[in-house]
């Protein structure tokens, strides 16, 4: 009898004790592989959290679609079946439609300028457009400046473009400029577009130099033009459920390891826009490096003014102007 009355204290006393150290697992997806500038944000993201709280959180990370593409990650994240992401803000505006008007084409003028906009009031007010939809915005991230790549022919004028079946993110601006362009747009997840690309689905497909490297493109495209036709920003996205199961102090800790892994992921895209060139040049690619990109933003002025329009000429002036 005593023995059972022992054994029943000790499994009672581990059950009081165990919780104080029950480690939490929270899952992370992102939809490029882990060498490339989201695996630098969500594993410096992934060893702030397990150092800032004394491992009583732990992220596993997913790279390359594992949990899903972008579209279906944000979808996740907002039902809370997934907790955490870092996506380009190619889908979002099907969530927070505000965020569409950092998506038009030559609204930056170069990376300063946007990380700029985006860590100030501009960028912060958007951030608070996410809890009402279930989402939390940690912070932005950064996708890079989006070249045009195809296997038709070398692109040096927008004349170039016309006719082109290019793929595109699920993105209502992007697809409209493109098909300002000339461009036939087929929106498509990034997870299906290596094949779509090697099987001839599309002829090309317009990403920033870190994606076109990570997903190692130069094995299923011949050319590549800097075009720099859009910033893609990022976002690091986590489930206003799992957000609100933190604590004050935990909340705080998720933010300042999101700020950490920005920092990992805008260091690893500086380093991509040096070197990428040259590595996809020596694998192969051909690439137009001079752009007289005057040319590809005087094709787009009547969508400009559709865009004026649609998002207030004063909030484009806003951004574009800001210093
Ligand atoms: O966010 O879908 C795209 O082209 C994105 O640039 C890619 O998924 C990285």
């Amino acid at each position: 009898m005593r023995l059972t009355r022992l054994a029943a204290g000790l499994a009672l006393g581990a059950a009081i004790i165990l919780p104080a150290f029950a480690q939490q697992t929270l899952k992370m997806n992102i939809s490029v592989a882990q060498n490339s500038h989201y695996g630098a944000a969500v594993d410096t993201f992934a060893k702030e959290i397990e150092k800032r709280t004394n491992g009583r959180y732990k992220i596993q990370n997913f790279y390359s679609g594992a949990l899903g593409a972008e579209r279906e990650s944000i979808e996740a994240v907002q039902l809370g079946t997934l907790d955490l992401t870092v996506t380009s803000t190619g889908p979002v505006p099907n969530f927070v439609p505000e965020v569409a008007i950092l998506d038009i084409p030559f609204l930056f003028r170069d990376y300063a300028h946007a990380r700029a906009v985006l860590d100030g009031p501009i960028g912060q007010d958007l951030l608070q457009k996410f809890p009402p939809k279930n989402i939390i915005a940690l912070a932005w991230a950064e996708n890079g400046f989006r070249n045009m790549t195809n296997n038709k022919h070398p692109v040096n004028t927008p004349a170039d473009l016309k006719g082109l079946k290019m793929r595109t993110m699920e993105n209502p601006v992007h697809i409209q400029a493109y098909k300002a362009f000339g461009i036939i747009p087929t929106p498509m997840a990034f997870t299906e577009l290596f094949t779509a690309l090697q099987q001839g689905t599309v002829d090309g497909q317009e990403n920033p130099l870190s994606v076109i490297s990570a997903a190692k493109f130069d094995q299923v495209q011949k050319y590549l033009t800097l075009t720099g036709h859009v910033y893609s920003p990022a976002l690091i996205l986590m489930s206003k459920a799992a957000w609100d199961k933190l604590s004050a102090d935990d909340k705080q800790i998720f933010l300042a390891a999101a700020k950490e892994g920005v920092k990992a992921n805008r260091a690893r895209i500086d380093d991509d826009e040096r070197k990428a060139v040259g590595d996809l040049q020596s694998k192969g690619m051909q690439v137009v490096t001079t752009v007289d990109k005057a040319k590809f933003q005087e094709v787009l002025g009547p969508t400009f003014v559709e865009f004026g329009k649609k998002f207030g000429q004063a909030n484009i002036d806003k951004i574009r102007n800001y210093k």
